[in-house]
């Protein structure tokens, strides 16, 4: 297993659960460490363009609705397994489906407003991370 880093969102619905705190417990308890942060309000071309694969998908429209409707934390994770681990602990894209005890399962509701995001592969951690954070806003170790 090699050090990674992944790109992680904690979404409108968590950050309105006032869920900001939880959610990084987990990923640091999971031995992740938090080496970028930020919180912002995506406008409609940012979340547009980060999701920017599902463009031609039904739920496009809704998806980007969604990451707009208010603030966000964006941060970057860093850990052994980090891109894999962070997926473990998210759980199931619709938290009807998601593991007991992972992060959709106790925050999410629905599908829609289903608390994180999480990178799904190396080369889009890459592309996601560069999306957000330039490289003097990570702080390694
Ligand atoms: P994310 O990118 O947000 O981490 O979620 P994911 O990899 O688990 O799922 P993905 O397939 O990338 O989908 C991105 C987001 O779109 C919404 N979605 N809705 N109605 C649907 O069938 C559907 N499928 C996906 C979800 O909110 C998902 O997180
Ligand atoms: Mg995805």
């Amino acid at each position: 297993m090699a050090t990674e880093r992944t790109l992680s969102i904690i979404k409108p619905d968590a950050v309105a659960k006032n869920a900001i705190g939880d959610i990084i417990a987990r990923f640091e308890h999971a031995g992740l460490r938090v080496v970028a942060a930020k919180m912002l309000h995506l406008s409609e071309d940012k979340a547009g363009g980060f999701y920017a694969e599902h463009k031609e998908r039904p739920f496009f429209n809704d998806l980007v609705g969604f990451m707009t409707s208010g603030p966000v934390v964006v941060q970057v994770l860093e850990g052994e397994d980090a891109i894999a681990k962070n997926r473990d602990l998210m759980g199931a894209t619709n938290p009807k489906e998601a593991a007991a005890g992972t992060i959709r399962a106790d925050f999410a509701e629905t599908i829609d407003a289903n608390a994180v995001h999480g990178s799904d592969s190396a080369e889009s951690a890459e592309r996601e991370i560069s999306y957000f954070f330039g490289n003097d806003e990570i702080c390694p170790r």
